[in-house]
């Protein structure tokens, strides 16, 4: 007998998954479209987010769900990243929240601070009553971040940290701030800034055209004294902030193409309903391989970032594979979601149909935990051993 064709699971998925996956994924998407759907026109419109939705991830088990500890969950990367799929097919500004939450600020607590420090701020994170924040990228270091300027100086008790982060999601909401800076030795370390400290501020910026729910901001430090129980004890060089970027890069791998989905599977509806020149739009030649090259490239690159978790979930994936996924998904996302808006007429600009809130969205996450082009250069690196981020 012929296997019958999903066209909406082209690969089979779906028979990948186990049932505990399964389960996760399908009581996070009747949230995100109960939940966030209803709210996100407007949010987007008008550059709202109301911290309290934080509560809810919280009380849906979302939040630092692969950390094993501490009330978190312990699921698998695959189950993480398919609740992230989920969120992001909503609005990135969704699976932005719990990604910087679980991947960046909770990841480094738990991978890199004191037994006090997560005993202090991680239920609360988990719950959704302490929003964290990751602020490594500063005014004249993004990609090279190696080179970052803000200043951990040793002071009776602590540190006073001088500095300005930029371009930090949550920083305008955040309570507990995670500030990487050099230290007197030159060193990079982790500081754990809290909301109150006197000479911190965390303006917000204005007028973005991506991920406009989702409030990203400043960390501007004058001689902010952190007590020396808030460094991260075990947070020593670049590599610390890179490891949880390795941990928040999966979620963006999922959910990237979880906004492409939604956008392809929109764009479909909207070709097969719509006539011209006296047929379906769906019936040119033209379109419909638009349509099949964004479901080939959506399945493949599921593929990918699916083999990729599992080895994840084995101790077996590199920062490289990473690169490698984090690269396709966000690349092939904005491809489709382009070819989206085109095939929307003029539709595709009016936020009512979702794929223009979608294309600011994916052109901001090509950007965002390394630009494609770094990305690029790191696999780039790998394959003829010659680093060309300088010279
Ligand atoms: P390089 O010499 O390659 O490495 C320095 C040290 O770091 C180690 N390392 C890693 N460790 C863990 N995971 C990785 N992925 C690692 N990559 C490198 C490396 O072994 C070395 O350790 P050691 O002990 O020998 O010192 O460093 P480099 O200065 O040449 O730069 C490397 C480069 C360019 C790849 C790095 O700077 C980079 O990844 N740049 C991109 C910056 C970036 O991704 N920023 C993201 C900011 S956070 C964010 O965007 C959040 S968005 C949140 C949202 O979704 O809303
Ligand atoms: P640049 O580094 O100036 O890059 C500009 C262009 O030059 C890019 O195309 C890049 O690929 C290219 N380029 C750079 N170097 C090279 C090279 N050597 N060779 C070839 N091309 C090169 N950061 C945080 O720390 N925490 C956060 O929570 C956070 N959230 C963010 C949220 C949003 C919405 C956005 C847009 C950014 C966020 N960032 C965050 C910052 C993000 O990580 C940086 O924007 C990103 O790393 C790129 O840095 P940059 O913007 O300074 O661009």
């Amino acid at each position: 007998m012929v296997q019958k064709f999903a066209w909406d699971d082209a690969l089979l998925l779906d028979d990948q998954l186990s049932e505990e996956e399964r389960q996760i994924r399908d009581s996070t998407a009747n949230f995100a479209q109960a939940e966030l759907m209803p709210r996100i026109l407007k949010w987007n419109r008008e550059e709202t987010f109301d911290p309290d939705i934080m509560k809810e991830f919280g009380s849906l088990g979302i939040l630092g769900a692969t950390i094993p500890d501490y009330g978190c969950a312990g699921i698998g990367r695959v189950a993480y990243g398919l609740a992230c799929r989920e969120l992001e097919r909503v609005d990135t500004a969704f699976r932005s929240a719990v990604g910087v939450q679980t991947g960046l600020a909770m990841s480094a607590i738990y991978d890199f601070g004191s037994a006090e420090q997560k005993d202090r701020f991680l239920p609360g994170m988990r719950e959704g009553s302490l929003i964290g924040c990751f602020g490594l990228t500063e005014p004249d270091h993004g990609s090279d971040a190696g080179a970052l300027q803000t200043r951990a100086k040793s002071c009776d008790g602590g540190y006073k940290l001088n500095g300005t982060k930029v371009w930090i999601t949550h920083s305008p909401v955040a309570d507990i701030l995670i500030v990487w800076a050099r230290d007197d030795s030159g060193s990079i370390g982790g500081f754990l800034l809290e909301r109150g400290m006197e000479g911190l501020e965390t303006p917000k910026i204005e007028g973005k055209f991506g991920v406009r729910a989702s409030p990203t901001g400043f960390i501007m430090m004058d001689d902010v004294f952190v007590p020396e129980e808030n460094r991260m004890p075990n947070a020593n060089g670049l590599g610390a902030p890179l490891t949880c970027l390795n941990n928040a890069r999966f979620g963006i791998c999922w959910g990237a193409l979880g906004a492409a989905e939604f956008c392809w599977q929109a764009t479909r509806q909207y070709v097969i309903d719509r006539k011209q020149f006296g047929r379906p739009l769906a019936a040119n030649q033209m379109i419909q391989r638009k349509l099949a090259d964004m479901q080939t490239e959506i399945s493949i690159g599921l593929q990918a970032v699916l083999r990729v978790s599992r080895l994840a979930d084995e101790s077996k994936a590199s920062p490289e594979m990473i690169s490698l996924v984090k690269r396709n998904s966000t690349g092939k996302a904005l491809e489709v979601v382009r070819h989206c808006r085109d095939m929307h007429g003029g539709n595709g600009i009016i936020d009512e149909y979702h794929i223009i809130r979608h294309l600011g969205n994916m052109e901001a996450i090509n950007t965002l935990e390394g630009t494609a082009d770094i990305h690029a250069l790191i696999l780039g690196r790998a394959q003829t051993g010659i680093q060309a981020f300088t010279g």
